[in-house]
This record gives structure tokens, sequence and C-alpha cells, in this order.
């Protein structure tokens, strides 16, 4: 039973700040209620297969070092079935309400699209069973279009439209089991929708295509009826040297250029914010101003390389900057916080797997409970709204009605002889506000 390989850990339970047990919350106690509803609904925490329970500690240097028995059958059926419950099993330990998944990481891809898709519904049968008993709800579900070697040109991108025919055969099984098993978002990461180089690449064409696949998959959605939401993860890079979805700035545009923006939200992740040369904070707010937030991947990056190392969260500050954004805007509806994130490749033990989540979720919850402090006291909020007060009233509100031409505009500013004076941004104030309550 591979579900016994977490048989030393204990359940995970809030036990507070005091305490001195590593195998506990500190601060996520998800009943507690924060801004009237409780810490684990603002959070909608999820755990991710793919790192957790399918990564095997390798690196391009050296093979796996974490000893996980039910990595020993191989790509089988089999296999799929112990890792399953094993992993609800470490679900059911650590009590975070949402997991997500690649086809590939819960079940074989099989040599043929009919194989695979037949895997993945026997496997989703028994995940639909583990779903009801265990309560632990799928918060994303994901085709992988980029790891074999049909795909090294891209999916929906590729030169060859077999290519991405096969990947519409991925995309229509997994959405169609998502759906099944009351999935609330289906994300696409165009890992290898991008190139290598531009001697070899068609850009006006790959876009029409990724453009395309996009609107087959946001018909398919409303056939098959699928209420969750639809949503393209931006990253700049890695592992193609450019991606299409570079930003949320660029697949804004994207979506914009193929009518999509109603359809389609945003999957963003703080380690691809990074990359982009973005912070985590920028690219949310970029999606909170253009209605486009969705669900996030929380995890950071290292500040010494340039690739995406995929590091559980351990900043306070970050936490708290972006959860009083997203909270400010009214919070997840179907999105949450995926822990796209993996261990070190030295932490082998079960345990280590419990420390990191449970040190992600504590981050999170730190976050949340500044947030709540920061929106209480409302001067953040306050100073913003001050500032551009004048757009809500007289000559503001009249420049934004449209009903002013540059030139009568500029008769009035000569006529009065303006002399705007400037004003503060206040930005170590408000940078020590925000510390305050860190
Ligand atoms: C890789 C991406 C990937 C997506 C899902 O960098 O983060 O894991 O989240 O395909
Ligand atoms: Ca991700
Ligand atoms: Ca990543």
């Amino acid at each position: 039973m591979t579900a016994a390989y977490w048989d030393a850990i204990p359940p995970i339970r809030f036990e507070g700040p005091g305490t001195d047990n590593p195998l506990a919350f500190r601060f996520y106690d998800k009943d507690r209620t924060v801004l009237g509803k409780p810490m684990a609904d603002h959070l909608r925490v999820a755990v991710c297969y793919w790192h957790s329970f399918c990564w095997p500690g390798s690196d391009v240097f050296g093979p796996g070092t974490f000893a996980r028995p039910w990595h020993q059958d191989g790509d089988t059926l089999a296999a799929a079935e112990a890792k399953l419950a094993a992993a609800f099993a470490f679900f059911e330990k650590l009590g975070q309400p949402f997991f997500c998944f690649h086809d590939v990481d819960v079940a074989p891809l099989g040599e043929t699209l009919a194989e695979g898709r037949h895997a993945l519904e026997h496997i989703a049968e028994r995940m639909q069973a583990a779903m009801a008993r265990t309560g632990t709800k799928l918060l994303w579900g994901t085709a992988n279009l980029f790891s074999h070697p049909r795909y090294m040109a891209g999916a929906a991108t590729n030169p060859d439209p077999d290519v991405f025919a096969f990947a519409a055969g991925q995309v229509r099984a997994t959405l169609e089991v998502t759906h099944r098993l009351g999935g609330v978002n289906y994300v696409l990461w165009g890992g290898r929708e991008g190139y290598e180089t531009l001697l070899n690449t068609d850009l006006r064409r790959e876009a029409d295509q990724l453009g395309r696949f996009m609107a087959m998959v946001v018909e398919h959605k409303h056939k098959i009826g699928f209420p969750g939401t639809i949503l393209i993860e931006p990253k700049p890079c890695e592992p193609t040297k450019h991606q299409y979805d570079h930003d949320a700035a660029t697949v804004h545009a994207f979506l914009l250029k193929y009518g999509l923006e109603k359809e389609i939200r945003l999957n963003i992740e703080a380690n691809h914010a990074t990359l982009a040369g973005h912070a985590f904070e920028h690219e949310i707010a970029y999606a909170i101003a253009n209605d486009l937030l969705g669900c996030c991947d929380i995890n950071r990056g290292d500040p010494q390389n340039g690739w995406d190392t995929d590091q559980f969260p351990n900043d306070v500050a970050e936490a708290t900057a972006v959860l009083t954004r997203i909270v400010s805007a009214g919070g997840f509806t179907t999105g949450g916080f995926n822990f796209d994130a993996k261990l070190r490749r030295q932490s082998i033990d079960p345990e280590d797997l419990f420390h990191a989540h449970i040190g992600g979720m504590d981050i999170l919850a730190r976050g949340l409970i500044a947030a709540e402090r920061i929106l209480t006291e409302g001067r953040l909020a306050r100073f913003v709204a001050d500032r551009y007060a004048g757009w809500d009233q007289g000559r503001g509100r009249a420049i934004l009605a449209g009903g002013l031409s540059l030139a009568q505009l500029a008769d009035e500013a000569m006529a009065e002889n303006l002399k705007p004076a400037p004003r503060s941004g206040r930005q170590e104030y408000l940078e020590n506000l925000l510390s305050h309550h860190v």
C-alpha cells in the first residue's frame, strides 16, 4: 500500500504561532474568519500532482533521488493507481481543499490517443471515488502538450497540422474528465508554443494557429457545458527560448486579437512573473486591472539564477502585497493558490513534502491576515483614492467623458494660466505602512 508511505506523519493541524511542532500550522487556520469568510475560502489552496507525486528528484545532471514506492512500476496503470492512493493519503493528512493535475501525471499517455483516453477515464473513475471519500476538490486539470517528442516544435503552433490534431485529442479528453470531476478551471500552458530560432518560424501563422486552438477549446467548453474557467498561464521562456504567452499583457493582446477576452482568464505564476522581469504583484495587478485574474500558481524563483526553480514561497511581504490586491478586488471566484512548487533534490524524506506545503500555507495565511489589517485600516486605499480624486470631479471627469478636444483643453489650460503643483508620491510612507502590518 503506497498510502502507507506517509504513515509516520500525523494529520496536520493548526496549533498557533507558539508551537514548536514542525508538522503543524502556525497561521493557516482554515476556519478562522477573515473579512467575513473562512481563511480556507479565501486561499483555496491546491497541491499539484506533477511536482509532488510524479517528479522523482532528477535534474539535468542526475537521476531521481526520491525513493517513492509508486514510481517502481514505471508508466503503467498499476503505478497510476498506486500514485493516486499515495496522493489522496497525502491530501487527507494535509487537509488542503484542492488539487491539480496534467493528464500524463495521473494516467499513462499510451501509444495512441484512444489508449491515453481510456487510461485517463479509468483513473478518473477511481479519482472520483477518492474525491468523494476525502472531500478534496479539483482546482484545475490540464493536458501536457510539451513533454512528448511529438510536441518538440509546439502543439497548436506546430508546423504539422497532425500534431495540432493530436493535441486537440488530448485536450478534449482532459477537459471532459476535468468537467466530470467537477473541476473549477481548465488551464492551458504553452510550454512549447514559441520558438528556438526565428530562422525556421512563421510568427503570423503560429499566432493564428494558437488563436484557432484556443477558440476550439472555448467552443468545446460551451458544447459540453463545462461551467469552469478556461485559463492561459503566461511564461516568457523555458523550455523554449521565447514563448508566445510571455506575460499577462502579452496574453491580453492575444486574447483581444482573437476575440477571446471574455472567455479566457489568466493563471498567474509567481516564478514566471520573475522570469518575465516583473514582480508577481505586477502581474496580479495587471490581471485585476483588466478583469483577467483567474487563478495563481504560487511558488518562487531564485534571485541568483535565471531559471524556473519552482521553490515553495517564503516571502510574507510579497504574499501580503498580492493578497491585499486579490482580496480588495473581491477575491477568487473559481481561482485559488496552486502550489506549483517542488522540493529541493536533497529533500528526500516523506516529511519534507509536508514541511514544504505547511510552510507555503502558513506564508499565504500570514499574507491574508496582514491584508485584513491593511484593508480594515484603509489608509493605503484612501491614499490612492485621494491621489486620483481629481479624476472623479470637474475637469478630470469632463476629460474622461470625452466631451473635450485637445484644442479646447489646451485653450482652457492657457486661459487659466495653469501651474500644477507637484505632490509627493509618499513611497517610503506607504512602504512603511505595508511593513508595519507584515
Ligand atoms: C511550467 C508550468 C506548468 C503549468 C501546467 O513551468 O508552470 O507546470 O503550470 O502545465
Ligand atoms: Ca505553473
Ligand atoms: Ca514554473
